[in-house]
């Protein structure tokens, strides 16, 4: 019999391989898709394993996704759930009535209606800055702040949080740091290597990567926090189904070719948009007129798929995106397809029109989600349209 090598240390094996190992009765390479809600007990209150009481509790294709999001993340552990929103839910599901959370202004519309629309009714306040400046962050600390959250890249402004330098501020104060990284993934940026506590993601995105399941998960070093996480999942239910983990886990082995031809075509995309007179301005962090490019350069490893631009109107707005061929018309992001949205009216509804405003959410905004199609093919679906 042959040795399995354990080449883990990069990360295209490391997606490929992490936390798969061949099914031990039949050697079959795939982790099977364990679509059992119990387990026989061999006595009573002995599970095999010690683990395999309920589907709830334990399932042994969800815990094969973890523990590869957990290598890709540099983490430890990560606990997976039923939507990228409940895994934000449960980080905060942390805190208690009369707790602090300085958060990124500019989040995902539906994680800024979580937090001032559930928390804030139970007792949870929160204090909104942009993270970019640090200096924001730590004026905002106060002695009840238990975390801090921050999205970078932000959906959908592409402003850039330095990880580090807030992460040490966060410290300092006694506070966690979460970030989402659902924007730049694992293959472009590890909030953990940086200093982060937490690297929640929306694994409906990049980390599936084909637009077929509704998914988050949460990457972590430390073990107690790891506890934390899976007593609040078990406690409140917000699991993922075993087929969704298995879509997931067969998505992620493909981010790292995904990732390069997302990246590849993002910038494509955002140096034509730039050179285009009939667009005002591109935020991209690739492109080295972005205010935060360097900050980005040191960073992540590569600037993703995702784009926003100002094209000045509503009607503009309308006109670009309801008339694309290969963009689809469509909120969500990350998949292999591209995509095209009005955020103003779509993913950032929700979000009142002067918070909208003062982030630069306007009605002539428009966010692309640059797929892995051919650049050319791309390039001329924009020309058609913009002229
Ligand atoms: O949709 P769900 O899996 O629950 O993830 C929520 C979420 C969390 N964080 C970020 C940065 C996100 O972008 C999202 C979901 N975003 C969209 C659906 C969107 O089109 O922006």
């Amino acid at each position: 019999m042959t040795e399995q090598p354990s080449p883990r240390s990069r990360f295209g094996t490391r997606a490929v391989h992490a936390g798969v190992t061949p099914e031990p009765v039949t050697g079959a390479i795939m982790t099977p898709i364990f679509q059992t809600s119990t387990y026989v007990q061999p006595a009573v209150g002995e599970p095999r394993g010690g683990t395999y009481d309920y589907g709830r509790t334990a399932n042994p294709t969800r815990e094969a996704l973890e523990a590869n999001i957990a290598e890709l993340e540099s983490g430890t552990r990560a606990v997976a759930f039923a939507s990228g929103l409940a895994a934000i839910e449960a980080i905060v599901k942390r805190l208690s009535a009369g707790d602090h959370v300085v958060s990124e202004q500019n989040t995902y519309g539906g994680t800024a209606r979580l937090f001032d629309k559930v928390f804030a009714r139970l007792g949870i306040d929160f204090t909104y800055v942009d993270s970019g400046d640090t200096e924001a962050v730590r004026a905002a600390l106060r002695p009840n702040t238990r975390l801090v959250h921050v999205e970078t890249p932000t959906n959908p402004m592409m402003r850039i949080c330095d990880i580090r330098a807030v992460a040490a501020v966060a410290h300092d104060a006694g506070a966690l740091l979460s970030v989402d990284n659902t924007f730049a993934s694992p293959y472009n940026q590890r909030p953990l290597e940086l200093g982060a506590d937490l690297s929640v993601h929306s694994a409906t995105k990049y980390i599936n990567g084909h637009s077929d399941v509704i998914h988050g998960i949460v990457a972590v070093r430390d073990e107690a926090l790891a506890e934390e996480l899976l007593f609040l999942r078990m406690s409140t239910g917000a699991v993922p189904g075993p087929m969704d983990c298995w879509l997931t886990l067969r998505g992620v082995k493909t981010l790292h070719v995904r990732m390069r031809q997302h990246n590849a075509n993002g910038l494509a995309v955002a140096r034509y948009l730039e050179a285009h007179p009939r667009v005002d301005r591109v935020y991209y962090p690739g492109l080295p007129g972005h205010p935060q490019h360097e900050l980005a350069a040191r960073q992540m490893d590569g600037f993703t798929g995702m784009v926003s631009v100002d094209v000045g109107t509503l009607e503009r707005a309308r006109s670009l995106t309801e008339h694309c061929r290969v963009f689809a018309l469509a909120e969500s992001l990350g998949g292999v397809e591209s995509l095209i949205s009005v955020p103003a009216l779509m993913t950032h509804a929700s979000v009142p029109e002067e918070r909208r405003a003062a982030m630069g959410i306007t009605p002539g905004l428009v966010r692309l989600s640059v797929g892995i199609e051919d650049e050319a093919d791309l390039l001329e679906d924009l020309e058609r349209v913009l002229g």
